[in-house]
Order: C-alpha cells, then sequence, then structure tokens
C-alpha cells in the first residue's frame, strides 16, 4: 500500500471512529449518571454551569484541531518559490465526500449530545422541589411585585431565607417581560393572560442583581431589582415583622 492511500485509509477510519465514540460515550451514560444529575438538579444553576463548560470544551477541542490541520497544510503546501506552479491531486471522490461527511458527522453528533443534556436537565428543572416556598411575581412597566405566602408585599426587592427552594410564579399586568437572575442561571418570560414560574436554590446569604431580559419599552433598562438572601432566622423576623405591620393597617383602614 503506498503511503498516500495509507494516510487516506487512516484518516477515513479516524474520522469514523471519532465520530462513533460519542454517542456511544453517550448511551454508556446509563443510569448511574441519570440519578446522579437528578440529585444535581437540587442547584439547577451547577447543571447549567456544567452544560456551559461541557460546550466550551468541546468547541475548544475542536477549534483547536481545525487550527492545527490548516495550519499544517498551510506550511506543508506553501508556495517555495515565487514562480513555483502548483501540482493539484487527482480529485478523488471518496476522499470529497469523506472529508464532507465525516466532520458533519462528528459536528452533529457533538451538537445533538449537547441538546440533549441541555433537554433532559431543563426537563428536570421544571420538576420543582416540593419543599419550596412560592411566591407571586406580577411584573409591569416598570417593576417586579411581589407577594409572598403570608400576604406580603414587595416591590423590586425579593427577600428570601437561604438553604430554601424559591418558586415564583409570575404573570404580568401589561407587556411581556422576563425575570432574569443571572448569578442563579434562571430566566423566565413573564406576560399577559398566563402564569409561567422559576425556581432557584438560595444557599448562601448575599445580594443579587435581577434584571429584566426582554425589551419591553422605553425604561426597560431601568427594569431592575434586587434579590437578598437572608440567613433563616433573620428573615423569619422580617417576614413576620412585616406580616404584623400588614396586620396593623389593614385594622386601621377598617377602624376609619
Ligand atoms: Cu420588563
Amino acid at each position: 500500500m503506498s503511503a498516500r492511500s495509507l494516510a487516506q485509509t487512516l484518516s477515513l477510519r479516524i474520522g469514523v471512529l471519532l465520530a462513533a465514540s460519542l454517542p456511544v460515550a453517550w448511551t454508556s451514560a446509563g443510569a448511574g449518571e441519570h440519578e446522579a444529575a437528578v440529585a444535581k438538579i437540587k442547584d439547577a444553576a451547577e447543571g447549567w454551569n456544567e452544560l456551559w463548560r461541557e460546550v466550551i470544551i468541546d468547541i475548544t477541542i475542536m477549534g483547536v484541531i481545525f487550527a492545527l490541520v490548516t495550519a499544517y497544510l498551510l506550511v506543508k503546501y506553501r508556495r517555495r518559490s515565487p514562480d513555483q506552479e502548483g501540482t493539484p491531486p487527482k480529485f478523488n471522490a471518496a476522499l470529497a465526500v469523506g472529508w464532507t461527511v465525516i466532520p458533519v458527522f462528528v459536528f452533529l453528533s457533538d451538537d445533538l449530545f449537547v441538546a440533549a443534556k441541555g433537554w433532559n436537565l431543563w426537563n428536570m428543572y421544571r420538576q420543582v422541589p416540593a419543599e419550596r416556598m412560592e411566591i407571586k411575581l406580577e411584573s409591569g412597566m416598570y417593576s417586579w411585585d411581589y407577594v409572598y405566602p403570608n400576604g406580603v408585599h414587595a416591590q423590586n426587592e425579593l427577600r428570601v431565607p437561604a438553604g430554601k427552594p424559591i418558586m415564583l410564579r409570575m404573570t404580568s399586568r401589561d407587556t411581556i417581560h422576563s425575570h432574569f437572575i443571572p448569578d442563579f442561571r434562571v430566566k423566565e418570560d413573564s406576560m399577559p393572560g398566563r402564569v409561567t414560574y422559576l425556581w432557584f436554590s438560595p444557599k448562601e446569604p448575599g445580594e443579587h442583581v435581577i434584571s429584566c431580559a426582554a425589551y419591553c419599552g422605553i425604561m426597560h433598562s431601568y427594569m431592575m431589582g434586587k434579590l437578598v438572601i437572608m440567613p433563616d432566622q433573620d428573615f423569619t423576623k422580617w417576614y413576620d415583622g412585616e406580616a404584623a405591620k400588614l396586620a396593623d393597617a389593614k385594622k386601621n383602614v377598617a377602624l376609619n
């Protein structure tokens, strides 16, 4: 076998092996990985982070391989003198089809693999933990209005206890907004006439940005909020205090 046909055969085989190994690796992940993924969904942000890392790693590997091949070909087939004329190889249909089909197969395999993982994660994310706290949200131009289970209202500042999954049931009184908490990797539209939801797992006390991620009008960029995660005891104190204030206000209205 000549060196050239050996190289052709090898390159075809490597391509086929690469393409075939991706779906095999995916299907061999099996039930164990599924259980690990379900455990991970208790913190959805970690699942999204992992998916992001996977995409970055995959495109980096592919990018480096393509850059190396390109650099190698540029050097190997460079013009060595100004008047050098090239001698193109004879057209080889198998090689032409191989170099087209195999990369397509490799890329599509990886695309499907990553898309399937994202789909799986999304489906698990739609199942909200039973021990959640549910807060209602009505969005409007240009504010976020939260109502807690005890009737307490808050505007643009969402206070929650650390260590408890928080679910927002959302709607809108005017146009489509999108409640985005970047640090928790969650974003969902709120729209008139429809109830949507999102949830996240606050762990440590701290403050995080909330913003509107759907262009909703000229003041859209001012539609910011703050997520305040409080130690459990501090939250309970604030929550009960606000409920008492609300009860007092209602009593005063009734007396007047
Ligand atoms: Cu908005």
